[in-house]
């Protein structure tokens, strides 16, 4: 174990959490309380990076995806108040895709050599698991060498519903479709206090990891997320945060976790602030810190700019997702963020912040590029 980290040259209050750090030790939840309040955000940082430097060493993964949401109707609409993205049928910005639509949208050129679709939506009411197995089966036909990452647990839960069948049926029929893997959307937080209020009827905690566990079992892989940044506090983190650690313990399927940042507009949590950079450099620290059974930490630039995402890379994160191409979730909830950024340009970002980037697709394998990476200046 190295030994290039020294506890007494961090601030008194974190020289514990730095010998374990240091030692490799597992935190428990007073350490990871610590890592959710500490002021001290550049110690945390300094920590966070010595174990992606462990992991990692200077590497930094990214791959070339493309997100489709076929609809945005959504049977929780009025749910997930903090959701900008879902609309009622017949509300003038809800939309539904045909298939030929989905395919259409898929092969949109970004420039680059696709390896991913992320496919996410709403939970319509009327559109049959079928419509969506056969959207898998067209995508993998048109598209055979493109991984499908697709359908939130919440999306998988309520099929399961409609369909009166169990999430393991739900899971398989889609993996014979197509599926590649899960994204980790629809987590929020796990903590009742908190879903109460920011969607209130949505699948519960227990449903969420259920659906990951089931997925994890037939070899599904997938990955997590937290939102952070409105009403929680840092116990409901460290309780999320500690769920998903006991569950890659348990299950070991997930491939990454996203903290994601509450973006404030178009919806009904009435709260104005934005997250401060402060902010999302500790939750992706402490993730790092905490998670220590996740491999990767992805800090998506969608949601935190590219230029914060180039300092994530040094508080833990190790992957910054994709080119995206078009990003409607965040964007409709008041995100600036461009909505593309070339392979060139996401490779120019690593490279200025002093890493490595690597070409991965969506289950971490490095893909060899042609072209050379651009410097600056
Ligand atoms: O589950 C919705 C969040 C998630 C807002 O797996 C909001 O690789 C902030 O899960 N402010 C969907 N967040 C996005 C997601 C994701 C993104 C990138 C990569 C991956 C992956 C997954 O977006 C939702 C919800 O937690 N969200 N509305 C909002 N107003």
């Amino acid at each position: 174990m190295s030994s290039s980290l020294r506890p007494e040259t961090f601030p008194a209050p974190l020289h514990e959490l730095a010998a374990k750090v240091r030692d490799g030790e597992r935190l428990d939840e007073a350490d990871a309380l610590v890592c959710l309040t500490t002021p001290h955000i550049l110690h945390l940082g300094r920590l966070a990076d010595f174990v992606r430097r462990r992991l990692h060493g200077d590497l930094t993964y990214y791959n070339i995806n493309r997100h489709i949401n076929p609809t945005n109707i959504c049977v929780y609409t009025y749910n997930c108040k903090f959701c900008g993205f879902a609309a009622l049928e017949g509300e003038d910005h809800a939309w539904q895709m045909s298939h030929e639509e989905v395919y259409e949208h898929a092969a949109q050129q970004g420039g680059d050599r696709v390896t991913e679709f992320h496919i996410v939506g709403g939970l319509h009411p009327d559109l049959s698991l079928e419509w969506y197995l056969e959207m898998l089966r067209g995508l993998k036909q048109r598209f055979p060498s493109v991984h499908l990452k697709a359908f939130t647990a919440i999306e998988v839960g309520w099929f399961a519903r409609l369909e009166k069948i169990s999430i393991e049926e739900v899971l398989v029929r889609m993996r014979e479709a197509g599926l590649g893997s899960l994204p980790g959307g629809g987590a929020e937080i796990f903590h009742p206090e908190v879903r109460q209020i920011i969607c209130d009827g949505k699948l519960d905690s227990d449903e969420w990891i259920e659906v990951h566990r089931v997925a994890h079992g037939l070899g599904i892989r997938s990955n997590a997320t937290m939102l952070y940044g409105h009403v929680e506090k840092p116990e409901h983190k460290v309780d999320h945060l500690l769920r998903l650690r006991d569950l890659q313990d348990e299950a070991g399927g997930f491939n990454a976790f996203i903290p994601l940042a509450y973006h404030p507009e178009n919806n009904y949590m009435g709260l104005k602030y934005h997250t401060t950079g402060s902010e999302d450099l500790r939750h992706l620290a402490a993730s790092r810190l905490v998670l220590d059974n996740f491999s990767h930490i992805k800090a998506y630039w969608v949601m935190i700019t590219p230029q914060l995402a180039q300092i994530a890379l040094s508080f833990g994160a190790n992957d910054i997702d994709g080119t995206v191409v078009e990003e409607t979730i965040y964007h409709m909830a008041g995100a600036e963020t461009e909505q593309r950024l070339t392979r060139l340009e996401l490779e120019r970002i690593v490279r200025e912040a002093g890493f490595t980037p690597v070409q991965r697709d969506t289950l971490y394998n490095p893909l060899a590029t042609n072209e050379p990476a651009p410097v600056a200046g």
